[in-house]
């Protein structure tokens, strides 16, 4: 099995540019509660570094490139964001890293649950210990 997906939005194209709806529950796989996006990162900067217990996630590069490791214990994989028209799905159990960031980079994110700090794993051996249960 995968340890994502890929969502296809389409772009909504005429002579003035492009534009992209994200809709809840429809072309979002779940109700979003929250989003938020990363920006700035700087040149060399790692980030992620853990799992989440319960919380399902969409991840769109809106401008510039990053590269995620996704991993399930198992297996590692590497997607890389760098198309405002494709979300890349991300489910419970998942260890993810984010790399490689351009300077242009926004990430946006878009996620089923509001923050909450107990919900992620952020030791690597847990992790492994909690995908085995
Ligand atoms: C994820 C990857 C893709 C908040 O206060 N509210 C929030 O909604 C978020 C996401 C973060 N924060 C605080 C917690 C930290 O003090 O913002 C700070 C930076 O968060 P963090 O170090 O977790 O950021 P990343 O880039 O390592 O991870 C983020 C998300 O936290 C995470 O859920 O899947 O992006």
């Amino acid at each position: 099995m995968s340890l994502f997906k890929w969502i296809d939005f389409p772009a909504l194209g005429d002579e003035r540019g492009f534009l992209v709806a994200l809709e809840a529950e429809e072309s979002v796989p779940f109700a979003i509660k929250r989003v938020y996006y990363i920006f700035g990162t700087r040149e060399g900067e790692a980030r992620g570094f853990h799992a989440h217990k319960k919380l399902q996630q969409v991840a769109i590069c809106i401008t510039g490139k990053c590269r995620m490791i996704l991993d399930d214990g198992e297996e590692r994989s590497e997607a890389r964001l760098d198309s405002p028209t494709k979300g890349l799905v991300i489910g419970d159990l998942v260890w993810r890293e984010m790399h490689d960031f351009s300077e242009d980079c926004v990430l946006l994110v878009l996620a089923s649950e509001h923050y909450d700090e107990s919900d992620y794993i952020r030791d690597y051996d847990e992790f492994k210990n909690q995908v085995k249960l």
